[in-house]
């Protein structure tokens, strides 16, 4: 039987339905699927005073994707999945102590992830005791002391570890990097992790900074927009606003991707619909259906075809960047046939490509995990910055680096110091602003952290949003490491599996969410959040809040800092009264915070310092932009296995799951399927919704997950693709990228195996 750790999918597989895959993303169905979401969990008065605010200066910033908002908004800014997001937190207070009295953890376990999100949210702090079967409620008080006291009873601060999913508010997660560097360690774990880590090391080792060098406006000026490894269609549909606007004013658009997305090929409008202008824009000019892990090589093909055309900026080159010469030398010895095998696309359509990329003048480029969460995350995202670096499409209009953040605010996070891993100069600065020594050894992302914990290593583990336990690689593992810990606390808005898979002693913490009401000593507060292109701008939430037991997180970081640190230079209490206290801290611990309470206050915000963008000044030790080489990986596995990537399916936020269908890709009603080239079926002899077990294989390790349905579906031969997080048991723990350390969910190196069914084997 699966462990009670594993992701979990209902009971119903008959209720698998396979249609045609969705050509066009958001027109009337997605309307429709959006206005059913918000009317079953929250009612139509609510809906549609919530979904008015959402995206507005006076009101939330959203809680689904980190895509910025336009300078001129309409009246609904908002999308299909935004409002999914929006009405999920939106939803009564069920999880009570009484329903933990009544349901034991063990029960709570046999359930799927969908079921345990749609309890509700959880309406009180609640402990479960050493050995105890179930969780019972608790003063915030008391939790705090439980925490302070094994906080200072461990034998070093970096046997504690403080991990942060990207929802959390600027003012929230400056104030807890605060605490925990007082406290004395940089274990700061986040899940950028596992999310753009390579984009930020793999941009900040090559233009100096770790973001994006766009702005939304740059659409409007771009001549070629590429999308590599991304489904905005699903993950960030306010971008399809923007590429298609881009389309309006002339742009081209190259869709690169195994899997041919929806909204890409085919995009409606939903405000058009609204306006009953029912034409319908086809995005995306030419699709290459690169193989899973082959962009690298398909990059080096376009670069080639750069130096065919003269597609080459010289003066940008000599005086802006070092390094042309040795990067053209490794283009030029790599040879077109190892291209086209590696990349699994046609020396037809990549000079297709390169023709259109030769002929623009200014390009932009965006990705996610497509490129990030692989072996070589950072070497070709790397090979991306050397494709635009040699015409020079970087710092000028229109043209750029768009790596397409996940959460919220998990830009924002990294911004105010959630990172294990600070720069001196960025320690030096806190460490004035904050006037208290900081410790300087680096600390554990979220692999190192499960080593640790496996290795018995962490008496303390806390988590500031998130679910650890099933967004993380190597589910087995992770449940195992987390046994190992004396206690877990979780703050969190709804109930998920990492509450289920606990240390010795365990705490849940519930926390207000995005859209409600912060009020604090003097009066309601707003919040602080950054997009994925540098815009700092407030949030600040409107609803009441569920159960009035519920606390801000800065109000649950300050408590905690108070209850655990014998002495310390700053008034913690104080500092929440006024979240514009913190605001000031920020301003004198950060660099580019200047009259951060001010400039905050400014309808659209302000955008941070971004050297790159804003003066083509790259911070690198050469001071230049660099070029960089990188081998091809080995992209053949053998004929008797095949490439997975695990995905989102239109209906879920990471580890929460909304509902069982994959509109677009045409997937209904199950999500433990595995996507297969047709071909590749016939060649095994299956048919649609055959069950198969599904081995990984990682250097010596095997590891076994059964009982998938198989569906048909365009994908290139030898790739497979299934959803996270049920596949998470399968991506091996230390199966990382070079130099990021990110667990590659979208590589991972498989068999496949007709199920055979045991006699007395229950149904999933
Ligand atoms: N509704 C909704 N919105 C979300 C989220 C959500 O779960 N639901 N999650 C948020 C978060 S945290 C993030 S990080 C983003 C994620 O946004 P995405 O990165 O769009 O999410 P994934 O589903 O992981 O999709 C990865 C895409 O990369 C492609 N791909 C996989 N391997 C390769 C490859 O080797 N090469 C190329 N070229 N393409 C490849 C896949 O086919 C897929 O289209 O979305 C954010 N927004
Ligand atoms: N196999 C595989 N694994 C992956 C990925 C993949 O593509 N494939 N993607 C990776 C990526 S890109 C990411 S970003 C991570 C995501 O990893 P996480 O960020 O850890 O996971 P989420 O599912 O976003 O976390 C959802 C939980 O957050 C809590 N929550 C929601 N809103 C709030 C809030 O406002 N405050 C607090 N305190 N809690 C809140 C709720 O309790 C909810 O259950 O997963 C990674 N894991
Ligand atoms: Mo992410």
């Amino acid at each position: 039987m699966r462990p009670p750790s594993q992701a979990r999918t209902p009971p119903d597989v008959n209720g698998l339905k396979v249609k045609k895959p969705k050509k066009k993303a958001a027109g009337i169905p997605a309307v429709v699927s959006s206005t059913v979401h918000g009317f079953t969990k929250m009612g139509v008065n609510k809906t549609v005073k919530t979904l008015a605010l959402v995206n507005q200066n006076d009101g939330f910033d959203c809680p689904g994707c980190a895509w910025p908002d336009p300078e001129h908004r309409t009246t609904f800014e908002f999308c299909e999945n935004g409002a999914k997001a929006v009405a999920d937190e939106a939803m009564k207070a069920n999880v009570t102590p009484a329903f933990f009295a009544k349901h034991s953890i063990q029960e709570l376990s046999q359930r799927s992830d969908y079921e345990l999100n749609r309890l509700g949210r959880i309406s009180h702090p609640v402990h479960l005791k050493p050995g105890s079967s179930h969780y019972e409620a608790i003063e915030w008080s008391e939790a705090f002391s439980i925490i302070g006291n094994a906080l200072k009873s461990t034998s070093s601060p970096d046997r504690s570890v403080f991990y942060t999913s990207g929802r959390t508010s600027n003012e929230a997660a400056f104030l807890y990097q605060a605490f925990v560097r007082a406290y004395g360690t940089n274990n700061l774990p986040d899940c950028s992790n596992m999310c753009h880590e390579s984009s930020g090391k793999g941009l900040g080792q090559t233009i100096g900074i770790g973001k994006g060098t766009v702005t939304l406006d740059d659409f409007n000026h771009a001549d070629l927009i590429l999308v590599i490894g991304q489904n905005p269609g699903t993950n960030h549909p306010r971008m399809l606003t923007a590429l298609r606007d881009a389309k309006k004013n002339g742009a081209k658009i190259i869709h690169i991707n195994p899997l041919p997305e929806a909204g890409l090929v085919n995009f409606k409008h939903p405000q058009d619909y609204m306006k009953l202008d029912l034409r319908s824009t086809t995005l995306a000019d030419l699709h290459l259906q690169v193989r899973i892990g082959g962009d690298a090589a398909l990059v080096k093909g376009l670069i080639k075809t750069q130096l065919h055309h003269g597609a080459v900026d010289s003066s940008f080159i000599d005086e802006k960047t070092s390094g042309f010469e040795a990067m053209v030398e490794s283009v030029n010895t790599t040879p077109w046939e190892r291209i086209v095998a590696d990349s699994g696309v046609s020396r037809g359509q990549i000079d297709a490509a390169g023709a259109i990329l030769a002929s623009s003048t200014a390009t932009i480029a965006c990705w996610a995990m497509g490129l990030t969460q692989h072996r070589n995350g950072v070497g070709v995202i790397q090979e991306v910055v050397n494709l635009l670096l040699m015409n020079g499409h970087v710092g000028r209009k229109g043209a750029g680096f768009c790596p397409v953040r996940g959460h919220s605010n998990v830009q924002g996070d990294r911004t105010v110091g959630i990172w294990e891993a600070p720069s001196e100069a960025f320690l030096d600065r806190m460490e004035a602003g904050l006037g208290l020594p900081l410790p300087r050894e680096h600390g554990y992302d979220v692999v190192n952290s499960i080593q640790a914990m496996l290795d018995g290593k962490v008496d303390v583990f806390f988590c500031m949003g998130g679910n650890f336990l099933s967004a993380t690689p190597d589910t087995d593992a992770t449940a195992k490491a987390l046994r190992n810990v004396g206690l877990t606390v979780q703050v969190s808005t709804k109930l998920n599996r990492s509450h289920l898979v606990t240390g010795q002693e365990a705490l849940i913490l519930p926390c207000l969410g995005r859209t409600e009401r912060d009020v604090q000593v003097s009066g309601e507060q707003f919040v602080t959040v950054e997009n994925s292109m540098g815009i700092v701008h407030r949030s600040q939430g409107s609803l009441s809040p569920p159960s009035p037991h519920l606390k801000s997180e800065p109000w649950i970081v300050a408590s905690l800092a108070e209850t655990t640190l014998e002495t310390s230079s700053l008034d913690w209490k104080t500092l929440v009264e006024n979240y514009d206290a913190i605001r000031d801290l920020m301003e004198s611990s950060l660099s580019g915070f200047e009259q951060y309470n001010q400039r905050v206050r400014t309808p659209s915000g302000f955008a941070l310092p971004n050297p790159p963008r804003d003066e083509q000044a790259f911070e690198t030790p050469n001071k230049k932009a660099l070029f960089t080489v990188h081998e091809l990986p080995e992209v053949d596995v053998g004929s008797e296995r095949y490439v997975m990537m695990t995905l989102r399916s239109h209906d879920q936020y990471n580890t929460t799951i909304y509902g069982l269908h994959d509109r677009y890709r045409g997937i209904h009603g199950h999500r433990r399927v595995v996507l297969m080239n047709a071909e590749d079926m016939v060649e095994r002899g299956w048919k649609t919704g055959q069950l198969v077990d599904i081995r990984s294989h990682y250097e010596h390790e095997v590891r076994h997950a059964s009982r998938w349905r198989l569906v048909p579906y365009d994908i290139p031969r030898g790739n497979l693709a299934t959803y996270f997080p049920e596949a998470n048991s399968l991506v091996p723990l230390h199966s990382t990228a070079a130099v990021s350390n990110t667990p590659t969910s979208k590589w991972i190196v498989c068999s496949l195996h007709a199920h055979e069914r045991s006699s007395h084997e229950e149904e999933e």
